[in-house]
């Protein structure tokens, strides 16, 4: 058996997605790429034999040769897509956000709910990185004793055209908050930001960099860096403080060189380097769960969960104050 993915949206992600799926997954082929650019959708499918190219999401849904869906458009496209995937009742791998605010996310949830089983895996990739993943064991072993606190620090080279000060906190602190509750397996209680220095690289009004605290249930305090017009190069690290240790995870790796009196090496440029094999044990691990009928990763919850963290975390940018995160009740589909 084989999952036959339509891929929706062609853009960075969505591109990297379609070679990934086309050239090193196991158990999946791209059947249709949808672009509401379709020039961008057939330049997306070529060389891919029985792949289509469409500008519509709904008609490659009805599409018989699909029978799963990656959503990799803007957030604010993902809802329409993602009632329309359950409605078909097909494995979905939604990228992050899974919608820009809770209550799309909370519906998506009762959607998913009403269907009865989970159906949709969201795409925070963090959880795969083979050095989150050992570090969510170090915490989950106990070996270093309780983690009483998180450092976050997230820098992006530059953002991409349309970047708003709201997108620091939907499209990258999102991250750190299902990191936060991947490593604590607690819910998130409050977030504050401050706003600081800025910088003058950013595009106009966009406030970077920004301060992020968060709190966890049992008191984890945790803070990010967030820097999105850094310049130097792409960077997620978090160090992690326990009661018998310190584990830091996500610094440059070599290879090293000294030469003509310098030593150093090279700053990752992008997410897709940083993340490149992050994203293929991810979508590996959604495959294999969809052919048994199951996800692989973060459910509809963490999506919805993360959203509820970022819409606090949008009104703390604006009001400088600990914004609680509210979060209705879990239903039993996610326990
Ligand atoms: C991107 C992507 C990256 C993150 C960026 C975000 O959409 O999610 O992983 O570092 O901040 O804008």
């Amino acid at each position: 058996e084989t999952l036959r993915v339509a891929v929706i949206g062609a853009g960075r992600m969505g591109a990297d997605h379609i070679q990934r799926l086309s050239k090193r997954i196991h158990g999946a082929e791209v059947a249709a790429v949808v672009d509401v650019d379709l020039a961008r959708a057939q330049a997306a499918i070529e060389g891919i034999p029985g792949a289509v190219a469409l500008a519509d999401a709904e008609e490659a849904l009805n599409n018989g040769d699909v029978n799963a869906v990656l959503i990799a458009t803007p957030g604010f496209l993902h809802e329409e897509i993602l009632l329309k995937a359950i409605a078909k009742d097909i494995p979905i791998l939604c990228e992050k956000p899974l919608t820009p605010d809770a209550e799309s996310s909370w519906k998506i949830v009762q959607a998913e709910e009403k269907l009865g089983r989970k159906r949709i895996q969201v795409g925070f990739m963090r959880r795969f990185d083979a050095e989150y993943s050992a570090l969510g064991q170090v915490i989950r072993d106990g070996e270093l004793g309780e983690l009483l606190m998180l450092h976050h620090q997230h820098r992006n080279p530059t953002t991409p055209a349309g970047f708003t000060n709201e997108m620091l906190i939907n499209d990258s602190v999102v991250h750190e908050f299902d990191a936060i509750r991947f490593f604590t397996g607690e819910e998130i209680t409050s977030v504050q930001v401050r706003l600081g220095k800025a910088t003058k690289n950013a595009p106009a009004g966009q406030h970077d960099p920004q301060h992020v605290l968060i709190e966890t249930e049992s008191g984890v305090l945790a803070d990010v860096e967030i820097y999105v017009n850094a310049k130097f190069g792409y960077e997620v690290a978090t160090q992690a403080s326990f009661e018998d240790g310190i584990v830091s995870i996500g610094g440059d790796s070599g290879p090293y060189v000294r030469s003509n009196g310098r030593w150093g090496g090279k700053v990752t440029p992008g997410f897709e380097e940083r993340f490149g094999a992050a994203y293929d044990v991810e979508i590996q691990a959604w495959v294999d769960a969809a052919l048994r009928g199951e996800i692989g990763g973060p459910s509809a919850w963490d999506g919805y969960a993360t959203a509820a963290c970022c819409e606090a975390g949008v009104e703390a940018q604006k009001n400088g104050e600990k914004v609680a995160v509210k979060l209705n009740a879990k239903p039993a589909l996610y326990s």
